[in-house]
């Protein structure tokens, strides 16, 4: 049978056909379906969404020790915070095959970075398999198990946001049976990194690597396409459509392995066709490893850009050296430009406008409420990496003593919180900051598109979990008094912000308010509210909130004047089918211009 499937949708098959075990993630875009089409396919694999990435790694090793095939899956960043296990399980390997998805966002969709992670396959000295379409992301995890478990290694299959969402036809094949037995194999001296035994393992490490430079000679996914011998390209997964779309008549040397490569077949590459090019996303990878074998390629990166996607029109342009005219795009023409924002409703809003107004500095986190730094908030002012705003702040105030006292914050979601915020959260009340830490608590990994994690009582499967309580964790950490606060009530938040601000003591404030996209966190969504175009003065206090629920008009004529005939400019307006009632424009208004509908203002909802 054949389907139509995502690359994501592909892997999380070639993992049901290879007869995986256990499933193990973090999401994070371009990754998060693979875990999402497991939980909803294939019932029978044991799926969960760790609380961080070295979890989710560490799940898996768990699983193979025991002879079971398990998978991790993580976006490109994911593998920095799985770096730890994931380096040292190259020396220990494996019983089960196991197998690391990385998911790379070349032109940062929606990431920190666009750092390429085919570099880690080298770094740790393990096989990495680059997929080019759906059939190939299917087939490449099924015979990633099969070489990780011939090989004893850990292989990892590597992904872009063009495999992981462009769709394709995958052919399905029946689930095999894994051929190792399922039990507790005492095996110390191959999977305890004392220095004696991982000195032993290191040399296995590199005989391995020898083994697997042989085996990537006959992988199935390294083929050459001789056409024209005149022109020769070297390419590996998406890379390899756009010049193939491009140059349909040239030859290629297809890579399905791009760690570690085969030798001999470049060669003889090398020797088929007169002028070799090579045409890769980011890093010059493959480039300057087979200039490093003594190959002399006409081109690479001196024709093809580092920075960002590659597309066909880019790589026509950098290869033929054509004058590149973009095509006018109908889009482009017809659709305005729509920036990130915050939705209407958004909890994080009460607690941006608050931080806004204290003119505070916020070390910010990564997660909605980073959409915080654009304007009109401006109320973020710094983001490296999940979990980094806490000791971002706690730095800071070392480094600044009294005189940052009362302005220093850092935001954090509950998610992030809970992936990579708690050991930074113990060193602020360890070693006694002044800053004030707020979990901004909206039950759910908002960003990724609400995933379940140990704070929000669900599992990946929606069963009910135990609730991370953060105030409790707060306290047990050494934070003498957390505090709760509603971000839709804004005189409330203020009142506590400032407060924790003045102490000198570390405080940790956690404003609950669920994800306005949560719908089972809510009773009911409040009324609209509706400006009464009599009173507004178009002094846009409430368009500064960024609501996009919220326009400004302006205004000519008889519109010009207040019922009272005070002159404006222009007025604001609600859009009664985005607003859901969180009643913060009804708040900083100072003219009573805007109505609630409700018999009295509601701040904030009937949540459950
Ligand atoms: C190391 C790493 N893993 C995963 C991600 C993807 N990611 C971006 S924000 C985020 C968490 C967002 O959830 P939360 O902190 O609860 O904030 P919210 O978006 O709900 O406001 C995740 C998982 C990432 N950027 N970096």
């Amino acid at each position: 049978m054949k389907k139509i499937m995502s690359g994501n949708e592909a892997m999380a098959r070639g993992a049901f056909e290879a007869g995986v075990k256990v499933a193990t993630a973090y999401p994070g875009t371009p990754s998060t379906e693979i875990m999402e089409t497991i939980v909803r396919e294939y019932k029978d694999i044991y799926a969960e969404w760790a609380p961080n990435e070295k979890g989710a790694v560490e799940v898996a090793i768990g699983a193979s020790f025991a002879g079971a095939r398990a998978m991790a899956s993580m976006k490109h960043v994911g593998v920095n915070v799985a770096a730890d296990p994931f380096m040292t399980l190259s020396y220990v390997g494996v019983n089960g095959g196991l197998v690391l998805i990385t998911c790379d966002d070349p032109e940062l969709y929606s990431s920190q970075n666009e750092q390429d992670n085919r570099n880690y396959a080298k770094f740790a000295k393990v096989p990495m398999f680059e997929p080019s379409d759906s059939q190939e992301a299917k087939q490449f995890v099924k015979l990633a198990f099969e070489v990780s478990e011939k090989f004893d290694t850990v292989v990892m299959v590597r992904g872009v946001t063009r495999i992981s969402h462009a769709k394709g036809i995958v052919e399905l094949e029946e689930p095999v049976i894994p051929p190792i037995n399922l039990e507790i194999r005492k095996q110390t001296a191959k999977f305890t990194m004392l220095p004696s035994y991982a000195r032993v393992r290191h040399g296995v490490v590199e005989e391995r690597l020898l083994k697997l430079k042989d085996f990537a000679e006959e992988f199935p996914g390294n083929r050459m396409e001789i056409n024209d011998p005149g022109v020769g390209i070297i390419s590996a997964g998406i890379s390899y459509q756009y010049a193939k779309e491009v140059f349909p008549d040239y030859s290629f040397l297809k890579l399905g392995m791009v760690w570690p490569l085969p030798k001999n077949m470049i060669g003889e590459f090398f020797k088929k066709v007169k002028k070799v090019y090579i045409v890769e996303e980011l890093d010059p990878f493959l480039e300057e490893n087979i200039r490093v074998m003594g190959f002399k390629p006409k081109g690479g990166k001196n024709l093809l850009p580092i920075c960002g996607e590659l597309n066909p029109l880019k790589v026509e342009k950098g290869m033929s050296g054509k004058k590149f005219k973009a095509p006018k795009s109908f889009l482009e023409e017809t659709l305005p430009p729509r920036p990130p924002n915050l939705c209407a409703g958004c909890p994080h809003r009460g607690v941006m406008h608050v931080l806004r107004k204290l003119k505070v500095y916020t070390a910010g986190d990564i997660g909605c409420y980073t959409l915080g730094a654009y304007p009109p908030l401006n109320a973020v002012h710094s983001n490296v990496c999940m979990g980094s705003s806490i000791g971002a702040t706690h730095g800071m105030a070392k480094a600044l003593g009294e005189a940052g006292k009362g302005q220093i914050v850092g935001v954090i979601g509950d998610s992030t919180f809970l992936h990579s915020g708690v050991h930074p959260l113990m060193d602020v009340a360890y070693n006694k900051s002044y800053v004030t830490i707020i979990i901004l608590d909206n039950r759910t990994t908002g960003m990724t598109g609400s995933q379940e994690h140990p704070g929000t009582g669900y599992s990946i499967r929606g069963e009910e979990a135990h609730k991370v309580d953060f105030v409790e964790l707060g306290r047990t950490l050494g934070i003498e008094n957390p505090r709760k606060v509603n971000p839709w009530n804004l005189e409330e938040t203020e009142k506590t912000i400032k407060e924790e601000l003045e102490k000198d003591s570390p405080s940790l404030i956690v404003s609950e308010g669920p994800c306005i996209l949560l719908r089972r966190a809510f009773r009911k969504y409040n009324k609209p509210l509706q400006v009464d175009s009599t009173k507004c003065l178009g002094c846009k206090t409430c368009v500064n909130l960024g609501c996009p629920a919220i326009s400004y008009h302006l205004v000519e004529g008889e519109m010009a004047v207040t019922a009272d005939g005070k002159k404006r400019k222009g007025i604001a307006f609600i859009d009664s089918s985005l607003c859901p009632g969180c009643h913060l424009c009804f708040q900083v208004c100072k003219f009573e211009a805007i109505q609630s509908q409700e018999e009295k203002p509601i701040f904030g909802f009937e949540t459950v």
